[in-house]
């Protein structure tokens, strides 16, 4: 018998981790789903992939965008949602930062990763082997000065997740946040508005590439029916795995101390 193709829906598929876990999910031969507000770089994995890729022009800060996607591709047909959509702005310290900042990291981490669960937990409920994939980030456990709204974004994260585990419990529904640390995507360019200033966050260090973090999601997806991966968290070796701003960069530090 040909193994059962698991659909997997993937919110902000169009750069950095989601589209690396778009083609990595593509390339074992799962169905995908891949959308966010820009499509254009997923319209060319469709040449590739044909039928295998559902492309989708969704934002998910807006009730009628995620709706409409979900009128032409049904909510039960889904095993697997990955809630990867999300952004931080500015780095500013809370009492200089814009509250207009604050609202949009809101809507987006928290109500547009709420307003895409939603409209699939129902289904999900009912399947057993079912998962949910949240991105979290090292930053909802640790924050860091200018770290605050974005933080608390993470932080909701992964008490959701928490909340999730325990109200599927009995159902063999799995939910899994993945708390990644710097990963170097197109995220600290939206963050701080320019790539000069994102170039300035990984130098000197090496940070986790898109590719690390799409091959774990896979890793925790394929874990067999009994085992749920409920948190990982990822730093880059360069980054010490106690919070967000300890962060070796330079020349290897190896030599040791010289004897006399
Ligand atoms: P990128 O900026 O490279 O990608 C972010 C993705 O989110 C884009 O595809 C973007 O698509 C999408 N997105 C943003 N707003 C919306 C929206 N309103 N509706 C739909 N899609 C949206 O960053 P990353 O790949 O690094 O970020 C992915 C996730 O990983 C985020 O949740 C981030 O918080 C988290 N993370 C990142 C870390 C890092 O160091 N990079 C570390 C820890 C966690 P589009 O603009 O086309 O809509
Ligand atoms: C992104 C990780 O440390 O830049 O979620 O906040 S950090």
């Amino acid at each position: 018998m040909l193994p059962m193709t698991k659909t997997v829906l993937i919110t902000g598929a169009t750069a950095g981790i989601g589209f690396a876990t778009t083609q990595a999910f593509l390339k074992k031969g799962y169905k995908v789903w891949a959308v966010g507000r820009r499509t254009e770089k997923l319209e060319t994995l469709k040449k590739q992939y044909g039928s295998q890729l559902v492309v989708g022009k969704v934002d998910v800060t807006q009730d009628k965008s995620v709706d409409q996607f979900f009128a032409k591709n049904s909510p039960q047909n889904l095993d697997i949602l990955i809630n990867n959509a999300g952004l931080a702005l500015g780095t500013d310290l809370a009492q200089d930062a814009k509250l207009s900042d604050f609202q949009k990291m809101i809507d987006t981490n928290i109500m547009g990763l709420l307003r895409v669960t939603h409209a699939v937990l129902p289904f999900m409920a009912k399947k057993p082997g079912s998962h949910i994939v949240n991105i979290g980030s090292v930053a909802g456990v640790w924050s860091y000065p200018g770290g605050n709204t974005y933080s608390g974004t993470k932080a909701f994260v992964k008490l959701f997740s928490q909340g999730l585990r325990l109200d599927l419990l009995g159902k063999k529904v799995k939910v899994t946040n993945m708390q990644p640390g710097m990963v170097e995507t197109e995220f600290s360019v939206v963050r701080t508005g320019s790539k000069k200033l994102a170039d300035k966050i990984y130098q000197g260090m090496e940070p986790l590439t898109a590719d690390d973090i799409a091959e774990s999601i896979l890793w925790c997806v394929e874990r067999p029916n009994r085992v749920n991966v409920s948190e990982i968290t990822i730093f880059p070796t360069d980054q010490a795995g106690v919070g967000p701003h300890y962060v070796s960069r330079g020349p290897v530090k190896n030599e040791g101390k010289k004897k006399s």
